[in-house]
Formats: structure tokens, sequence, C-alpha cells
């Protein structure tokens, strides 16, 4: 078995709600099972695209799924709600967004997914819920706290 943390955003529709059911279907499958989950932010858009605030959240899981298999299934929730990938427009708007930010202290680069996620430590929409789950968790040198505290607040709010 292994733990990971998943970073999960949307800002189109009813947000809080599609946490809540991306939340549901990772529970549903057998290979996987929540931890722990961190509060709702309202968050800041971060990027070159001007959009509605985003709700961000994170959970923390033990899986016994390989990286790829478990990026494979998010993707799958991802598109079984509605999130349509070919029209869509990199770092804009989205009805759910599941990232796999780290996985034990896996380091790869398939096509799937890099590990860790090559841009979670600028970010705190990601990192204060990351560090809110496992303050201690060390990522080379540095505990999540540590990282999350270099970013500062970004405009993330806790709900
Ligand atoms: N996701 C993005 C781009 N910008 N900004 C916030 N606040 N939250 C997100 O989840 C987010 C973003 C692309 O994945
Ligand atoms: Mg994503
Ligand atoms: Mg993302």
């Amino acid at each position: 078995m292994a733990d990971a943390l998943i970073s999960l955003g949307s800002n189109i529709g009813d947000p809080l709600a599609a946490l809540q059911k991306a939340i549901d279907h990772l529970s549903e499958d057998p290979a996987i099972s929540i931890k722990k989950r961190s509060s709702f932010y309202r968050t800041t858009p971060v990027g070159p695209v001007a959009q509605d605030d985003f709700i961000n959240a994170a959970v923390l899981i033990s899986t016994s799924l390989q990286p790829d298999a478990l990026m494979q299934i998010l993707l799958d929730i991802e598109t079984k709600m509605g999130r349509d990938r070919t029209h869509a427009v990199r770092f804009g708007p989205r009805v759910i967004d599941l990232d796999l930010i780290l996985y034990d202290d896996v380091k790869q680069k398939s096509d799937l997914v890099e590990l860790p996620h090559p841009r979670f430590r600028e970010r705190a929409f990601v990192l204060v819920p990351l560090a809110e789950l496992a303050p201690l968790w060390r990522v080379d040198d540095l505990t999540l706290l540590e990282l999350a505290a270099q970013v500062g607040d970004q405009g993330v709010k806790r709900l």
C-alpha cells in the first residue's frame, strides 16, 4: 500500500458539489481508501486566464494502485463528471480537476503523470490543503508546512 496526496479544484457550475462528488467517486474505488479530507478553500485563480475563483481541497489516500493506474482513475472520474479536454483552454476553467501531487517518495515522469507534480511548490491553492492534511510529509529537504509557508497565502481562504 502507498500513500498519495490528490489536489481537487473546480470553478464551473457548483464547485463544492463537484468536489464532494469527485471524493465520493474516489471512495467507491475498491483500490482506494480515503484517510483524510482537507477543508474546502476559496482561491484566487492562478495563471494567465481571467476566470472565476476556484474551490480547492485535497485528500490523503491509501492505495494499492501504482501511480499511472491511479492517474488513469483520476482522469476517468474527470471524464465521467463531464470534463471535456478536447476544447479546453490550458489553465482555464474546469468542472473538475484531479491532480496527483505526491505518491510516497516516488519520482517519475511517465506519459501519464510526473511525480512530484512539477508545479506544486509554487501554488498555495495546492500547498495549503496539503499542509493541512500532512504537515510533516517531507519532499526532498522540506516539509509541506515549510513549503506552504514559503509561498504565502496567495488569496487562499478557508471556507
Ligand atoms: N487550476 C489551474 C489554473 N489555476 N487556480 C486556482 N486558484 N485553483 C486551481 O485549481 C487552478 C488555478 C489549472 O489546473
Ligand atoms: Mg489536472
Ligand atoms: Mg490542475
